[in-house]
């Protein structure tokens, strides 16, 4: 039985969507990030990292959301979760996920946490590097809504679902809040349309209901 470790929203919620999908028995925890679960000693030893999620799966404990998500594509193949090994798509879908995590999902952390890159109390520094990760996520929605407008099909990686569907509306979601130079994900339409394409699938639609998910939902 696998067993992820999540917080209703949070970067455990691709897995979650991935498991959802492949439809066999799994279990959820919660880390209650409301009073710091994920910094707690027994979390640490499945995440030393302390940050969510984690996923346990017999002997093996995972953590990096992008990496669960290809170790459940990997053990559910019939899932179809990833295109065949070797294959261009395949590739194609390791660039996107190498990019999703090295850049856009990267670009996050300043922009919900800009305290943690200035001195104590330096609020100016602290909206800088706030306004500056946002600036630098519009790009990088920039270069994903070309994507969206030059593909053939109406996923990632075209005409297959894939992994990196769950995973790239995870961190569009991210952006709802956004106000000012750049807008939501959402505001873009190729964008858009792909995010209530995820909204459609009965998958993702049960997540969102587990994890009790409120308006705006993108
Ligand atoms: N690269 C990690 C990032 C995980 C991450 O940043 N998780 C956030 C929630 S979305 C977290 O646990 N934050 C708590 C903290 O930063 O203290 C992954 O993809 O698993």
């Amino acid at each position: 039985m696998k067993t992820l470790y999540y917080f209703p929203s949070n970067a455990s919620f691709a897995p979650h969507i991935l498991l959802e999908e492949i439809g066999t028995p799994f279990a959820l925890s919660l880390v209650d990030r409301t009073s710091d679960a994920h910094k707690s000693p027994e979390y640490l030893k499945l995440n030393p990292n302390g940050l969510i999620p984690a996923l346990v799966d017999g002997s093996l404990v995972l953590y990096e959301s992008a990496a669960i998500c290809l170790h459940l594509a990997d053990t559910s193949p019939a899932a179809r979760l990833a295109p065949e090994l070797g294959s261009e798509a395949r590739a194609h879908l390791y660039k996107w996920l190498m990019w999703s995590t090295n850049s856009l999902q990267a670009a996050m952390i300043p922009f919900f946490y800009p305290e943690r890159s200035v001195a104590p109390g330096n609020s100016e520094a602290t909206a800088q590097v706030k306004n500056a990760a946002q600036v630098r996520i519009g790009g990088y929605l920039t270069q994903l809504e070309t994507h969206f407008s030059d593909a053939n099909g109406p996923w990632m990686l075209g005409a297959e679902y894939s992994l990196l569907d769950p995973y790239i509306f995870m961190l569009c979601r991210w952006t709802r809040s956004f106000e000012g130079a750049v807008l939501p994900a959402r505001s873009r339409a190729p964008i858009d349309a792909h995010m209530k394409r995820m909204l459609e699938r009965p998958a993702v639609q049960r997540a969102i209901a587990t994890e009790k998910l409120q308006a705006p939902l993108t």
